[in-house]
């Protein structure tokens, strides 16, 4: 069965400081009532680049101490440009208890393949956990080819990859290549297309408020019910589109308030929700959830 892990947002209060409540709400959220198969902790949507590095320990602290019970996946996004951060980060989880971490490709400074791979390698370097790489090009301009990946697959603690990327052609050219290796897709709307190349599940921002559409879909895909999976692709998408017009974060958590859980704000520089954006996310969960 391909599993599905919500993208953790973390609560902020209005001030901007991490709302730990808050966190903890969305933890429990994803666990009690989206029975999510995992969460990814610390990722673009947990606005982890806005963070301090005492931040981002409080966040996977928060995180497993909140899911200590259940037994869901955990996965610690850990990466950054600043190297020596991120083994900080990577050995901190790793003793926190995470089993599996993740590195976004460094950014900002257009670094070349020899020093990608040697950011992956060090971050693994000293730590047990197996790492995914999160390969996110729209976001980073890092754009990693076939032959990339097997260079940094040539190291055992790496354990695959993140794909948040639209080029279907390399998802197939990785899937054929790389059997055995865990790809994880990341870009919510485009499921359905995923899961035809075999991903082994997928992780999105979304799937916070929409995960029972998104498992049904998987459930139909396994079964091979093909029409079904699209037509819930298509009805997560009617969302999703909406979701993307009002501005995804903050609408994320406006209509996780709705749904009774404190989402918080987002954090500066990202706007705050004007009235016109509170309006929008109270007609997204009228039209979806009511
Ligand atoms: C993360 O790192 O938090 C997410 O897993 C990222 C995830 O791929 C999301 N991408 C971004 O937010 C840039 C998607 O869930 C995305 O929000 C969704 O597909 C709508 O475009």
């Amino acid at each position: 069965m391909k599993k599905l892990y919500a993208a953790l947002m973390t609560a902020f209060d209005e001030s901007g400081n991490i709302d730990e409540q808050g966190t903890r709400e969305m933890v429990r959220y994803n666990i009690d009532v989206n029975q999510i198969d995992g969460l990814y902790v610390g990722g673009s949507t947990g606005e982890n680049f806005m963070l301090g590095t005492a931040e981002k320990k409080r966040v996977f602290e928060i995180a497993i101490d909140e899911a200590k019970g259940s037994n869901i996946d955990l996965i610690a996004q850990v990466g950054s440009p600043n190297l020596h951060e991120a083994k900080e980060l990577a050995k901190y989880v790793t003793d926190l208890g995470y089993e599996t971490i993740s590195a976004v490709t460094p950014f900002y400074y257009n670094f070349n393949f020899e020093e990608i791979k040697h950011y992956y390698d060090e971050i693994v370097k000293d730590v047990d956990t197996k790492l995914v790489v999160y390969s996110i090009p729209a976001l980073t301009g890092v754009s990693l080819s076939l032959d990339n990946f097997a260079k940094l697959f040539e190291n055992e603690k790496i354990i695959g990859v993140k794909y948040t990327n639209a080029d279907f052609y390399l998802l197939e050219r990785l899937r054929d290549r790389f059997p055995d290796k865990l790809i994880l897709s990341g870009f919510d709307e485009m499921l359905l297309p995923a899961l035809a190349l075999d991903v082994d599940g997928a992780i999105g921002s979304t799937f916070n408020i929409n995960a029972q559409k998104a498992k049904a879909e998987i459930s139909a895909f396994e079964a091979g019910d093909i029409d079904k999976a699209r037509k819930l692709q298509h009805e997560s998408n009617d969302l999703i589109t909406d979701l993307l017009n009002n501005g995804i974060y903050a609408t994320l958590k406006l209509v996780l308030q709705e749904l009774g859980v404190n989402a918080g704000y987002t954090r500066e520089p990202m706007a705050k929700a004007t009235p016109e954006v509170k309006a929008g996310a109270k007609k997204i969960y009228e039209k979806y959830f009511k």
